[in-house]
C-alpha cells in the first residue's frame, strides 16, 4: 500500500528514525533522510548497500527554517512530491529543574517543538495542493502525563501533542492526516545512552516504533489514527 510513496524522515541518522527508514524502504517507499550530523550519509549508504536505491540523505537541522524549506525543495526536486513526513528528530535530558540551563531549555524546545513546527510548515503547502498527505510525529508518553526529573523534556512533548492535535483539525479538510506515536522507554542512543545495552533488553525496540509508523501511514485514506501509545510491559506509568 505504501509502495512508491515518498517520505521524509527526520532524525534518521540512528535510533528510531534509522529503523523507520529501513521499514519504510522495505515497503517500497522512496526516502529523504534528515539528520544534523554527517551520520545521516552513513545511514543512507547502509540502506543503499541493502539494495534500496531511492534514499536521499540531507544534512539539515530541523530547528532551522531555511534548512527545512531546503529539505522539502530537495525532496520534491528528487521525487516530485511528498506523501509522508515523519517528525522523529528529538533530544532529551533528565535532571532536576534547578540544574537545567537556559541553553538546555532552549535547545530541547528548538529541536522537539520548533523542529516539528518547521517540518510541518514546510510540507503543508505541497500536501494542501495535492490534497493528501500523512504527518506522523514521534512524541512520547510524557506528552500525556508528567514525570519528575524531566520537566523540560516533558513540557516539549506536551507542546507537540497540542500542536499536532490543532494542526490535524486545520488540515483534515485537505485529506491530510496528522497523528502522533507516543512510546515509553525505547532502547536507542537517546539522552546519551547506547543502543543495545543489556539493562535495556526488556525496553521497546526501535522496530516496535517503526512498525507503528508503517501501520499508521498505511491506514485507509478515509481513516485518521490520531495516536498510538505503546510501552514495554516492565514500565510502570501513570494513566492520564
Ligand atoms: O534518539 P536518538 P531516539 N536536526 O538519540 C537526530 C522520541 N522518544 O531514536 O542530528 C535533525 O537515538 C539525530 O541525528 P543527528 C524522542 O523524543 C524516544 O530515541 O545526525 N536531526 C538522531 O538521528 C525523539 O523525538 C524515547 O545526530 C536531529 C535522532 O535525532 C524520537 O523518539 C522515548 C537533530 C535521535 O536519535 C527519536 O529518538 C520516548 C536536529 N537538530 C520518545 N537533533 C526513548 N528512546 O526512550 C537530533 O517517549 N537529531
Amino acid at each position: 500500500m505504501l509502495k512508491g510513496q515518498i517520505a521524509i524522515v527526520t532524525g534518521a541518522s540512528r535510533g528510531i528514525g534509522k529503523e523507520i527508514a529501513l521499514k519504510l524502504a522495505e515497503q517500497g517507499v522512496k526516502l529523504a533522510l534528515v539528520g544534523s550530523s554527517e551520520q545521516v550519509n552513513q545511514t543512507a549508504e547502509e540502506l543503499k548497500n541493502k539494495g534500496f536505491s531511492h534514499v536521499l540523505p540531507i544534512q539539515a537541522d530541523v530547528s532551522n527554517e531555511s534548512d527545512m524549506q531546503e529539505v522539502v525543495r530537495k525532496t520534491i526536486d528528487e521525487y516530485g512530491h511528498i506523501d509522508l513526513l515523519v517528525n522523529n528528530a528529538g533530544v532529551g535530558f533528565f535532571k532536576l529543574t534547578e540544574e537545567v540551563t537556559v541553553e538546555e531549555w532552549k535547545k530541547v524546545f528548538e529541536v522537539n517543538v520548533q523542529g516539528v513546527f518547521l517540518g510541518i510548515k514546510a510540507v503543508l503547502p505541497h500536501m494542501k495542493e495535492q490534497k493528501s498527505g500523512t504527518i506522523i510525529t514521534i512524541s512520547s508518553d510524557v506528552g500525556r502525563y508528567t514525570i519528575p526529573n524531566g520537566a523540560a523534556y516533558t513540557a516539549t512533548k506536551y507542546a507537540v501533542q497540542g500542536f499536532s492535535g490543532s494542526v490535524a483539525q486545520e488540515v483534515r479538510e485537505y485529506g491530510i492526516r496528522v497523528g502522533t506515536i507516543n512510546p515509553g522507554m525505547v532502547d536507542t542512543y537517546f539522552a546519551e545512552s547506547t543502543q543495545g545495552l543489556p539493562e535495556k533488553k526488556d525496553w521497546l525496540k526501535v522496530e516496535d516504533i517503526a512498525n507503528a509508523v508503517v501501520y499508521m501511514a498505511s491506514a485507509s485514506k478515509y481513516m485518521l489514527i490520531d495516536e498510538i501509545v505503546l510501552h514495554p510491559l516492565i514500565q510502570q506509568y501513570p494513566i492520564a
